[in-house]
C-alpha cells in the first residue's frame, strides 16, 4: 500500500516511545505526517525485514529509527532500504545510552545511519533533520521550518531571569 505519510518513526520497544514521542511531536508541530511503529531487530526480525524492504514502496521518504542497548535497529533498517535513516540512541538503564550511541554511530563504511544525540535531544533533532530533507522539495514546509527556527530564536532571552 502506498502512503503519503513521508516519515516513518520506528522503535525497538514500547519503552522507547517516551523518547521517540519527542520526534513525533516535533514533526506534528511542523505539520509533517508520520507513522510510528514498534519494530524490534531481535524480537520481531521478520517485521523489521518487511518494514525496511517495503518502506520506499510504501511512500516513506525518511526513516527515524530509535533503539536502546545493543541497538541494531537503525543499522539493519539502513541495510535494507535506500531511504535516509536517522538513528536515535535511546538512553539505556545500564549504560545511560552510551551503548545505544556506539551501537548506532559506528556503522562500517557503506551503510550510513545519521546518528543523533542520546535521548530527547536526538529525537527532536532527528525530526528537524527529516524536516530539512523534506523541505528541499517542499517550499511550504521550508517556510514552516524557517518560522519554527525564528520562533526558537525569539524565545531566547537576552539575560537570565531569577524566576
Ligand atoms: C531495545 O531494548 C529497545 O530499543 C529498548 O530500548 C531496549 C529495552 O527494551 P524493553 O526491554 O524495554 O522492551 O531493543
Amino acid at each position: 500500500m502506498t502512503t503519503h505519510t513521508p516519515v516513518a518513526i520506528v522503535m525497538g520497544s514500547q519503552s522507547d516511545w517516551a523518547t521517540m514521542r519527542h520526534a513525533a511531536e516535533t514533526l506534528a508541530a511542523l505539520g509533517i505526517a508520520y507513522d510510528a511503529r514498534i519494530v524490534s531487530a531481535h524480537r520481531t526480525p521478520e517485521r523489521l525485514f518487511a518494514f525496511a524492504r517495503g518502506a520506499r514502496d510504501e511512500g516513506f521518504k525518511v526513516i527515524i529509527a530509535g533503539a536502546g542497548g545493543a541497538a541494531h535497529l537503525p543499522g539493519m533498517v539502513a541495510s535494507l532500504t535506500p531511504l535516509p535513516v536517522f538513528g536515535v540512541p535511546v538512553e539505556s538503564k545500564a549504560l545511560s545510552g552510551q551503548d545505544s550511541l556506539l551501537s548506532i554511530v559506528q556503522m562500517p563504511a557503506g551503510i550510513p545511519v545519521g546518528t543523533l544525540a542520546i535521548g530527547r535531544a536526538g529525537a527532536v533533532n532527528a525530526a528537524l533533520l527529516a524536516a530539512a530533507v523534506l523541505a528541499l522539495s517542499d517550499a511550504d514546509l521550508a517556510a514552516r521550518l524557517d518560522e519554527w527556527r525564528s520562533a526558537q530564536t525569539a524565545a531566547v532571552a537576552e539575560r537570565p531571569s531569577d524566576d
